[in-house]
């Protein structure tokens, strides 16, 4: 893929966003290695993490305004028992679908084509539901919450994913994203925007199923966006669109979730670590690390890394073409970061 060259053409303006180094006269050139993620797991990923984040608790006498949600005034334990609608933000045209607490198999057998060593099949217990974006967050959301800025290309799709964010950058939407819906009174109680976890994104993107792909055993570019000339599983080979879509464009799983196989990787909460291969109640990956877990494949890349198991990483830094993210709005824990 080469070097991509990214020119800044004005200074940063959102202080919650780490700059890029920019120079007095107003602009630089941001040399971005493309072939910075990785594939294999890495011993000793003991650095501190250098981003503990205070999570934002929902303080319903701080809300505004009158709670359009009847679930502004519900606890999490109503929330949990009952069937709950997709979670919308009018104004933000972001949808977000539920997916309620349940258990399954994570990771993906020995005998999956295409697999890699660190899918090591385990069960994992989700305790609590949350909602999920029905697609990943689009340039239009990210201009309306965030402010898009030098970084971005000039020409895009307004419903184009967002693209160019590092983990912080989009930690920082969620934390933004908050604050705005708990102002507005639009928050339920005890939940708050983050990145899912790595847990949490592959239960929803497996929407119930076991198979590589929630579609089945088999993958196609008619089905997702990802290089069509390496189809999964004996499909037809299909076009490679060599960039990413507006988001939305291929058929969404059963749970109405869009393009978690494909046009871009998705960041995760979690610190990448090992399976250990035992079973886990809410697991939140190690506690320190290097690098982040990306998930779901993009439009650059062959079918296998579009499955549902397949785990790559790369450090929170890193902000490409071909990285992006999709929120969740979820349970505050206990150790929640
Ligand atoms: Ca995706
Ligand atoms: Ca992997």
């Amino acid at each position: 893929m080469g070097i991509r060259v990214v020119k800044l053409s004005k200074r940063i303006p959102n202080p919650l966003l780490r700059l890029l180094p920019t120079t007095g006269a107003g602009f630089s050139l941001a040399v971005i290695p493309a072939l910075d993620i990785f594939d294999a797991p890495e011993k000793g990923s003991t650095e501190p993490a250098e981003l503990i984040r205070h999570a934002i608790r929902p303080n319903e006498k701080e809300a505004r305004g009158r709670p359009p949600a009847q679930l502004e005034r519900e606890s999490i334990e109503t929330i949990q028992s009952r069937e709950v609608d997709d979670w919308i933000i009018e104004d933000l045209g972001l949808a977000l679908a539920w997916i309620a607490p349940g258990e399954f198999l994570m990771g993906s057998p020995a005998s999956e084509e295409g697999r890699d060593e660190d899918e090591t099949q385990h069960h994992v217990t989700i305790t609590q539901g949350y909602w999920i974006g029905k697609t990943e967050v689009t340039y239009n959301q990210w201009d309306t919450i965030v402010g898009l800025d030098s970084k971005h290309p000039t020409t895009f799709s307004k419903d184009a994913p967002i693209e160019f964010v590092s983990w912080h950058d989009a930690s920082d939407f969620c934390l933004i994203l908050t604050s705005r819906e708990q102002t507005s009174g639009r928050l339920p109680a005890g939940y708050r925007y983050a990145l899912p976890t790595e847990s949490q994104w592959e239960h929803a993107s497996r929407a119930g199923t076991s198979s590589p792909f929630f579609h089945g055993d088999r993958l196609s570019s008619g089905e997702a966006n990802f290089d069509g000339n390496f189809p999964y599983g004996g499909a037809p080979k299909g076009r490679f669109l060599e960039k990413p879509t507006t988001v939305g464009q291929y058929a969404p799983d059963r749970s109405g979730i869009f393009d978690t196989q494909g046009n871009l990787w998705e960041w995760c909460r979690d610190w990448y670590g090992r399976y250990n291969g035992n079973s886990v109640v809410d697991p939140r990956g190690p506690d320190h690390g290097k690098e982040k877990v990306i998930r779901g494949g993009s439009w650059f890349d062959n079918s296998r890394y579009c499955r549902a198991a397949m785990r790559m990483r790369t450090v929170p830094s890193n902000r490409r073409d071909n990285i992006g993210f999709r929120v969740a709005l979820t349970p505050i824990g206990k150790g929640d970061y």
